[in-house]
């Protein structure tokens, strides 16, 4: 379903086994170095979800190449098949026909885990020096997805359920719109997963 232009969600797009095999690698990614963190914010705020960056690693707010805000370890390489599955992402969401320009590979992931009552605020993501569409990944726990307007932090917003499979990309004009997860629902992880929480891979074109 196409929420605004640009941004398409195709909820399920993952099934089960490949739900499986990105959890497992996530889980890897976790382990230090250069492991799962807590991000300080400049104002000295801590963001309840934790991230693991693979490729670049994201702080407030630039990228580097090595844990910045952390343990200054070397940022875990981004492997090829992430790449591969961002691509056949965007031309599942948009079309292989879609028009689009052709973009660098994908370099960067940034892995969002989301244990009971974490939150992300509304915000856009500017870092990056590429208008290469953002792929966005739902393991775990239902959320909350709220997508808001390119112009304001406020009203007008549409608020989407996102499950464990779920892709939602976003391109073209959406790229530098607001967004945020109120809320994830505990508990609703399918059993099988073997997931507490929500997890959340985006992939991005760095464009550094
Ligand atoms: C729209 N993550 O990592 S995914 C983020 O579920 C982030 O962890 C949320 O916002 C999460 O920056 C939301 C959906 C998403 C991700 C990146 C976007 C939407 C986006 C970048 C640009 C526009
Ligand atoms: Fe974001």
């Amino acid at each position: 379903a196409e929420v605004a232009p640009g941004a398409v969600h195709v909820p399920g797009w993952l099934d089960p086994p490949a739900q499986r095999r990105l959890l497992a690698a996530c889980r890897e990614w976790a382990r230090p170095p250069a492991g799962l963190r807590t991000v300080r914010m400049p104002r000295g705020g801590e963001m309840s979800v934790r991230t693991v960056c693979l490729g670049w690693h994201w702080y407030p707010y630039g990228y580097a190449r090595t844990v910045v805000d952390g343990d200054g370890a070397p940022v875990k390489p981004f492997p090829g098949w992430l790449d591969a599955l961002a691509r056949d992402a965007v031309a599942r969401a948009h079309g292989t026909d879609a028009g689009e320009e052709p973009y660098a590979p994908y370099d960067t992931a940034l892995v969002n885990f989301y244990e009971a009552g974490a939150r992300m605020g509304l915000h856009r993501d500017s870092d990056e020096k590429s208008a290469a569409p953002v792929v966005s990944l739902s393991l775990g726990d239902t959320c909350v997805f709220r997508f808001g307007n390119t112009r304001t932090r406020t009203r007008p917003w549409t608020d989407v359920e996102l499950r464990s499979g779920d892709l939602f990309v976003f391109g073209g004009p959406s790229r530098l719109a607001y967004h945020g997860v109120p809320r994830t629902f505990p508990g609703t992880a399918p059993a099988e997963l073997g997931l507490t929480g929500r997890l959340n891979v985006t992939l991005r074109v760095s464009g550094l």
